[in-house]
């Protein structure tokens, strides 16, 4: 990743090393089988407060500097500011997370742009598979664009009705429920339509490529 240098001479490098290591070890894998209609994922605990998970930095972006760009494999790429995305149709969703570093929080109620609408607008190219997201602390995270395009999935600025705060990702952060939450970037700034799927920031450290929380995709 381009940005690696730049980025891990700020982070947490112990965190970084003792996940990747984790990932090695195939830590926190049950084994166990789990059915989707169980809510909460094998190896998952619930937990009431909301953990905060970063690489030890915690970009302070204001709504007037906030900038999210579309671009790559769609036939029209966009560039907004907060003005333009908040002009966007607006949703509600209630949805569960669940981190792959074994907590779970039920019942979050989010507000934002639906990524279905988003899509509807750039129209991605026929080609394009796999959505790639950019934040403005250089983390990256890939997930599929069938992933991407379903109905719960948000450009979220609320929760609970509140602003996102900047420590959870304000102003706008993905939220992508049926993936585990290092999936949902924080401080999104970009989203890359690509045709072949490419590896994000936990992902070359040994994360899943997909990280389906049900079938535990932990470690890829
Ligand atoms: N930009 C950015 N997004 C990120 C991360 C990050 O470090 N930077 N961490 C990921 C991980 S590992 C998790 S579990 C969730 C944590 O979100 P939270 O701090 O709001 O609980 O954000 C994900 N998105
Ligand atoms: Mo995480």
């Amino acid at each position: 990743m381009a940005n690696d240098d730049g980025i891990l001479g700020q982070i947490k490098q112990k965190l970084v090393d003792t996940k990747r290591k984790w990932s090695d070890e195939g830590r926190l894998l049950t084994g166990v089988a789990a059915d989707p209609a169980v809510r909460l994922p094998p190896g998952q605990r619930e937990v009431k407060n909301w953990p905060v998970l970063d690489l030890g930095i915690q970009p302070d972006v204001s709504a007037k500097t906030w900038r999210l760009d579309v671009a790559g494999l769609v036939e029209n790429p966009i560039s907004w500011g907060w003005a333009d995305f908040a002009r966007q149709p607006q949703v509600d969703f209630v949805s569960d997370i669940h981190c792959v570093t074994a907590w779970s929080r039920f019942d979050n109620r989010w507000r934002g742009v639906a990524t279905r609408h988003l899509l509807d607008l750039v129209k991605p190219h026929p080609s394009a598979k796999y959505v790639v997201q950019h934040s403005y602390d250089g983390y990256t995270t890939n997930v599929p664009l069938a992933y991407f395009a379903d109905a719960d999935v948000l450009l979220a600025h609320e929760w609970e009705g509140q602003p996102i705060s900047r420590e959870h990702g304000g102003p706008v952060r993905l939220v992508l429920p049926k993936l585990y939450f290092w999936k949902s970037a924080k401080w999104l700034t970009k989203l890359e339509f690509v045709a072949e799927d490419r590896a994000g920031f936990w992902e070359v450290r040994g994360y899943h490529m997909r990280g389906d929380p049900w079938t535990e995709e932990r470690y890829g």
